[in-house]
């Protein structure tokens, strides 16, 4: 079993995608070991996208990941990482697959519903961004 992050984007918590993004989450068999609604600001969106720093999209992509509420989810799950990004599908909705969560809830590029930590290296300093391993329950 290995870990990884998600987080629900305020996209899909102003559209009341939240309960549909983890039930499709429990269906494809992720245990939940943390969950909490919060809303970044601007130093938290900077630094859990520093590497996107240089790119044309980041001062977008920082001002919609603060514009509103975001539920972050720690789960584990056989292989978790690589299965998280088959289960919420390509960046751009457009190409993602049929049934995968960007496929069914996102809007845009930019406002893509979720994320998903891309190693298991990331998946290890995302979950650290939000979670103490005291508040991480071991199902
Ligand atoms: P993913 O979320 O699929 O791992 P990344 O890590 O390349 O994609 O990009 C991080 C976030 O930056 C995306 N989830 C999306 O919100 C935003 N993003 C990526 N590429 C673009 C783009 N070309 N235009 C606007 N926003 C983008």
């Amino acid at each position: 079993m290995t870990r990884t992050l998600a987080i629900i984007k305020p996209d899909a918590v102003f559209s009341g995608k939240v309960g549909a993004i983890i039930d499709h989450l429990l269906r494809e068999e992720f245990s939940l070991l943390g969950l909490r609604m919060t809303r970044l600001n601007r130093a938290q969106a900077e630094a859990f996208y520093a590497v996107h720093s240089e790119r044309p999209f980041f001062p977008s992509l920082v001002s919609f990941m603060t514009s509103g509420p975001v539920v972050v989810l720690a789960l584990e799950g056989e292989s978790a990482v690589p299965r998280l990004r088959e289960v919420i599908g390509a960046t751009d909705p457009q190409e993602a697959e049929e049934g995968t969560i960007r496929a069914l809830h996102a809007k845009s590029k930019e406002r893509n519903a979720i994320h998903a930590s891309d190693s298991d290296r990331n998946a290890a300093v995302e979950i650290g961004f939000f979670f103490s391993e005291s508040e991480l329950l071991a199902l």
